[in-house]
């Protein structure tokens, strides 16, 4: 309607205008034939009277002439009429004949173009015939007619041609509106049909229109343009949204009300372990659980994971479930239990001794044994019935964790296949030739594909996968909306970059840096004003532990007025320590620390401080607001976690981040002194410039990186994968009321 009154009103508008514009036209065209259709009566006229003022005239009554001449100019028309019988005699005259009507001044009215004289009572038309007779053959008839009523035909005529107009108008407005809307009609209809696929893209049902081939570079055109006009509208949305608990828990609410989530991972998020009479709750040092723990405690779901501590059973339900946190539960951890051949299998052996060197290409070589690849089976099964067990509904979205459940979305496909999968992959994904050496390639990569989104911490670690199921799977692959088809629904690969929870916890803030600066300084007997450097890790191969070892021997070596100034604690969370090659490292690390130190002992406080344990995130903090830098020097790392958590640390804005080029955070993080951990002289020198850097600098730095992470959080991590997630399902739902599926 809006529309139609938007075309029609300007329509009217220039039709009425055009009206306007022709009148005058029109008055000029209608004048003439007036002054054509006058001349002519006045001649008929004149002819018809000749015979009775002949005779008139030869009889001399100029009176009867003047009584005949009033007779006649009673007709509506006939104005005046008079007869001159010489250009000197007096005019015998009606009455009305106007003054300025003379017999000596009749000439001025032979060759006048249009006749008129203009009046008070409006324009006068005079022709003037000759009238000859023996008497006067000089003598002549003036006729005057009366032509207002042109004046009023012509304003009657004006008004004529305005109504048509607008009723032209209004027939083509009406016409062209109906026209348009039927045609908007079948346009849309064919748009929207277009965009869903239908018509152009797919094959034609038995009540579809025909396939038009040639408009399928168009449909994919459009459908391209609109999926990247959303794309920006979900990055402009998301630029708006600050991540936090409180828009997470909006999103669960809003965008996923009332369903159903489980958390799956081989590690829980709390342990419980039997020392002496008591229960003692610890928190893992894994990424992934730091960065799960806020989502589930904003969502409230089920974390189902290998129940590993001693004292785990005993604190489980009949139902094997434990309300966390324990302090102010929020959510349920459902423990799934392994034995210990189980655990050897599927654990130490294909996922740590297998999985991790084939992902990481750290120089360790993979061992892969059929024992443990069977048990790696049977544990990804048992995970697969948990969570069909857990489930509330028969779509729940099921987050799946890392590199030792690579099965478990092909399986849970099979048990839930309304499921929305989400598997996230936190370690990095080689190249197709390194991962081609895994004797079950084809069956980890079916099983991955089972999930309805993969993700990676980085583009390069998604590219890496497309590839290698593009050389090993019959699969399709569609590079541009990044998705692989296998065997059943497609699986959506993209980027979600892990983080820390921004802000961090009160807590881990609480002591200001001074007194951490103070305070560890004095834990670990170092002078007050001795400079500091800390590194934080799990005690893995991975992490370059030794080649940051061997960059600060470099460091003193090369810059020796550090020596005695300048110490690295080392915090070292034991990790796996059943398996070899995880003994052999513990005991390089302390044997090089040993060896380092006796070099410069001799001047002061030991240059590194190794502290193999656990410690309290509240610990690891004071750590890293006591420090002047951090050094993160991972051989390969999916993203790594302690780089952000420095950052996020650092409310002071002080503090340098040397941070390995092979890690997923250097991609976000180029502020920091990016090194390769290879090169020893390299990480030497970043560690003397560290040292050095001007407090403007290394403030302007961390500025720079705390608004990063501040705003690449872990929320948004999560969040994303739920929006995603919740896209995907609304998506399905309509497919499934409509009866569409995808072209
Ligand atoms: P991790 O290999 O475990 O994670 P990282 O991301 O650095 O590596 O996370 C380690 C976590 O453990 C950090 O939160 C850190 O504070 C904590 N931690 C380390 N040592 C500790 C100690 N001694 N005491 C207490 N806490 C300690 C895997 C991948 C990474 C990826 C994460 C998240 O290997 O690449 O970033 O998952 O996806």
């Amino acid at each position: 309607m809006r529309l139609s009154l938007r075309f029609v009103l300007p329509l009217m508008i220039v039709l009425a205008g055009i009206a306007y514009a022709i009148a005058p036209l029109v008055d000029q065209l209608t004048l003439s034939w007036f002054v054509h259709d006058l001349d002519t009566r006045s001649s008929l006229l004149a002819s018809a009277i000749q015979e009775p003022l002949q005779e008139q005239l030869a009889a001399g009554k100029k009176v009867q002439i003047r009584e005949f001449f009033n007779r006649i100019t009673r007709d509506e028309r006939l104005f005046a009429v008079g007869y001159c019988a010489s250009p000197t005699a007096t005019a015998v005259a009606s009455r009305s004949l106007p003054n300025e009507i003379r017999c000596d001044d009749l000439g001025r009215w032979d060759g006048a173009h249009d006749h008129l004289l203009p009046s008070a009572k409006g324009p006068l038309h005079v022709t003037v015939q000759p009238m000859a007779s023996e008497a006067a053959p000089d003598g002549r008839l003036v006729l005057v007619h009366d032509m207002s009523f042109v004046t009023r035909r012509s304003e009657e005529t004006k008004r004529y041609v305005f109504y048509l107009f607008m009723g032209l108008a209004a027939v083509v407005s009406l016409v062209t509106v109906v026209i348009a809307q039927l045609s908007w009609r079948g346009w849309m209809a064919g748009m929207r049909a277009l965009l869903r696929g239908e018509g152009l893209l797919r094959q034609p049902g038995p009540s579809a229109p025909p396939s038009l081939p040639e408009f399928k570079p168009i449909a994919r055109d459009l459908q391209r343009l609109i999926s990247e006009l959303e794309a920006e509208t979900r990055a402009r949305d998301e630029s708006q949204v600050t991540w936090s608990p409180e828009s997470l828990r909006a999103i669960l609410h809003g965008e996923l009300r009332g369903e159903d989530v489980i958390v799956v991972s081989n590690r829980e998020p709390y342990i419980h372990q039997r020392r002496g009479e008591r229960i003692e709750v610890t928190r893992p040092a894994s990424g992934l659980v730091t960065a799960l723990e806020p989502i589930m405690r904003a969502c409230s779901g089920t974390w189902i994971a290998h129940g590993s501590g001693s004292a785990d059973r005993e604190a489980a339900d009949q139902n094997d479930r434990v309300a966390v946190p324990p302090d102010k539960p929020a959510y349920q951890i459902r423990r799934v239990w392994l034995t210990t051949e189980e655990e050897a299998g599927y654990y130490y052996g294909f996922s740590n001794e297998g999985l991790w060197p084939l992902c990481h290409i750290a120089h360790v070589r993979p061992i892969f044994r059929s024992a443990d690849w069977a048990q790696y089976v049977a544990v990804n099964r048992k995970f697969a019935q948990a969570v069909a067990s857990e489930a509330k509904t028969r779509d729940p979205i099921v987050l799946v964790q890392d590199y030792h459940l690579a099965l478990l979305p092909a399986m849970l496909r099979e048990q839930l296949p309304d499921a929305t999968i989400i598997a996230f992959w936190h370690i990095p994904w080689p190249n197709p030739e390194s991962f081609a050496i895994c004797p079950w390639r084809d069956e980890l990569l079916a099983g991955l594909l089972g999930s309805s989104i993969l993700g990676f911490h980085t583009q390069f670690h998604c590219n890496n996968f497309v590839d290698t199921v593009d050389r090993f799977l019959e699969a399709r692959v569609d590079r541009e909306s990044f998705t692989v088809s296998f065997g059943g629904k497609p699986t959506a690969v993209r980027r979600y970059p892990i983080s820390v929870a921004w802000p961090p916890d009160a807590e881990m803030l609480e002591k200001s840096v001074p007194d951490c600066r103070s305070d560890i300084r004095r834990m670990n007997d170092l002078p007050p004003e001795h400079m500091l450097g800390i590194g934080v890790d799990r005690l893995d191969y991975t992490k370059g532990i030794l080649e940051r070892f061997r960059a600060i021997e470099r460091l003193l070596e090369l810059n020796p007025e550090w020596v005695g100034r300048f110490s690295f604690v080392q915090i070292a969370a034991p990790t796996r320590s059943g398996i070899d090659e995880y003994e052999h490292h513990e005991a390089q690390v302390r044997a090089l620390a040993a060896h380092i130190n006796s070099r410069f002992r001799h001047q002061g406080p030991p240059p590194i401080v190794l502290r193999i344990e656990h410690h309290e995130p509240r610990e690891v903090y004071a750590y890293f607001r006591a420090a002047d830098l951090c050094f993160v020097s991972s051989l390969h790392d999916g993203m790594n976690l302690v780089a952000k958590e420095f950052v996020a640390a650092r409310d002071d804005e002080r503090g340098v981040l040397i941070l390995s080029q092979f890690t997923g955070a250097a991609r976000e993080l180029p502020e920091a002194l990016i090194v390769n951990p290879y090169d020893a002289d390299q990480c030497a020198a970043a560690l003397h410039l560290a040292l050095t850097m001007p407090v403007t600098e290394s403030r302007d730095r961390m500025r720079l990186m705390r608004g990063l992470v501040a705003e690449f959080n872990v929320f948004r991590w999560a969040g994303r994968m739920l929006l995603d997630a919740a896209a995907m399902r609304r998506r399905s739902r309509l497919i499934d009321k409509t009866g569409r599926g995808e072209s």
